[in-house]
């Protein structure tokens, strides 16, 4: 179903129009397409190839899509990724561009009156809205441990799901169980796909996901009527075609062998590497590196100073401890664009340095400040790859046991 097709029903305005009567300034609109852009700088048609300009300027015809999002098991995590920005307009503008009928969290009815609104809207735009789906769906004992107006959440999945045009699993518990499927899974817990795998959905794992990947899939659908490429977990490649690893600002660290070997270390406060205190970046597919939470830099779990968990994967997150250290599968190549910082033993070559102090002529005083930033601490002598690290001393209390390696 299209959009486009949708305006013809004469019920749904286009967004220009609906900013336009709400007030909602160009530049912001703009600026909006812009931050798009960054999310999906390839892989998604309303982007790709195009300035700001034209991304508003196409985006501004789209009528905008009715949107019904149902909450299950979760934490409203993937709510407030939404509209938790760091500036409340921008908050405001997402709701103006999508048009979200139903939402338990964000709408003021509740009762008799929400559950009205929720058949009505399912009614009206039946075949044409998209179900987003916020939680994980419990399955054990028939599903009695969650209920919505006297239905297991099983059968609201299957009614309201079942009538979309689309449906798109946000955050890792929708996707495949999440938080709620970890060890011991009281509840059965499962995604979406899980019960409807022949319906056409889209997973955007994440604990919470970055919010632009779902209005990227969402106005993509608005406007063609199409989705995005996916991977094999269903997710969209332009989001989940990299992983952590690749584009993490620590990865300098990496590959000259700096090490953290615990929180609140020299190695820590210097931002080195995280991999050995458990950090899932090389394995994990998620865009997190370069695009970061809430428009502010550097929020997102390494930026911070915590390890990535995974919680993009579905055999990583909730099911390898978080301070586990990996096998890396999938370890990526350093970009072409970094020049070379270690020797193969993951130490920086005191010919390196000196040679920098020589060429600003200023042997003594270059090599001596070389020399003292890399050198505080001392460099890991077993690089990953090379022989297991040293147990990390880690708050799960396994400290010097030796290497912790995923199987
Ligand atoms: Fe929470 Fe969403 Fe995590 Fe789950 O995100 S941020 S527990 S993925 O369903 O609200
Ligand atoms: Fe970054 Fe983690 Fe890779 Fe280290 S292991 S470079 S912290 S993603
Ligand atoms: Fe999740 Fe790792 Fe990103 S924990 S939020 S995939 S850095």
């Amino acid at each position: 179903m299209s959009g486009r097709h949708a305006a013809s029903s004469g019920t749904l305005e286009t967004i220009d129009e609906r900013l336009i009567r709400c007030g909602i300034t160009r530049r912001a609109f703009v600026q909006f397409c812009s931050s798009l852009m960054i999310a999906a700088p390839y892989g998604l048609a309303i982007t790709d190839k195009k300035t700001p300009e034209d991304v508003a300027q196409g985006l501004g015809k789209v009528t905008r899509l009715p949107v019904v999002w149902i909450a299950f098991q979760d934490c409203t995590g993937c709510t407030e990724t939404l509209l938790r920005t760091s500036h409340p307009d921008l908050g405001d503008l997402i709701l103006n561009i999508i048009s979200l009928e139903y939402h338990e969290t964000l709408m003021a009815g509740s009762g008799a009156q929400a559950e009205e609104a929720l058949r009505e809207t399912v009614d009206k735009y039946s075949g044409k809205y998209v179900c987003i789906v916020e939680g994980s769906i419990p399955t054990r004992d028939k599903g009695i441990y969650m209920k919505l107006a006297g239905r297991p959440a099983m059968e609201v999945l299957a009614d309201v799901a079942g009538k979309a045009g689309a449906i798109i699993a946000i955050g890792s518990c929708a996707a495949w169980g999440g938080i709620p499927s970890a060890d011991p899974d009281p509840t059965g817990a499962v995604g979406v796909v899980d019960l409807l795998p022949k319906q056409t959905i889209v997973n955007i794992p994440g604990c919470p996901p970055n919010p632009y990947t779902l209005l990227g899939v969402v106005l993509q659908f608005a406007d063609s009527g199409t989705l995005p490429e996916l991977d094999d977990e269903r997710r969209p490649k332009f989001a989940y075609d990299r992983d952590i690893h690749e584009h993490c600002p620590r990865r300098a660290h990496f590959d000259a062998g700096h090490f953290v070997k615990q929180f609140g270390d020299q190695g820590h406060r210097e931002g080195w590497c995280l991999y050995e205190m458990g950090c899932k970046g090389p394995d994990t597919h998620a865009g997190c590196s370069t695009r970061h939470f809430n428009e502010i830099p550097d929020v997102w779990p390494i930026g911070i100073g915590a390890p990535c968990i995974g919680c993009t994967e579905k055999s990583i997150a909730f099911r390898v401890p978080m301070f586990k250290v990996i096998q890396i599968h999938t370890r990526a190549e350093p970009p072409a664009t970094y020049a070379p910082m270690s020797s193969q033993q993951g130490q920086i070559s005191p010919l390196a340095t000196g040679l920098v102090g020589l060429a600003a002529g200023a042997l003594l005083g270059g090599g001596y400040v070389a020399s003292r930033k890399f050198s505080t601490v001392p460099c890991d002598q077993n690089p990953p790859g090379s022989a297991p690290p040293a147990g990390p001393e880690t708050p799960g209390g396994d400290a010097g046991t030796g290497p912790k390696e995923q199987a």
